[in-house]
């Protein structure tokens, strides 16, 4: 995928909000909320989301 996204840079991740893993791979991302909060993560190649790439984050 990280090959892909370079030749597709619409699959690039190059923010500080997110990470782009091979398969099996291993990442961190730390966010910091002040305060409660609900969010939906998922991933943004396409047809992922529809795969169940998708969590929730929950700070409580
Ligand atoms: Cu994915």
């Amino acid at each position: 995928m990280i090959e892909m996204s370079k030749k597709d840079h619409s699959l690039a991740h190059s923010h500080s909000n997110s990470i782009m893993l091979e398969p099996q791979g291993q990442g961190e991302i730390i966010w910091k909320f002040s305060k409660d909060i609900e969010l939906e993560m998922a991933c943004n190649i396409p047809g992922h989301y529809e795969s169940g790439m998708v969590g929730k984050i929950i700070n409580k």
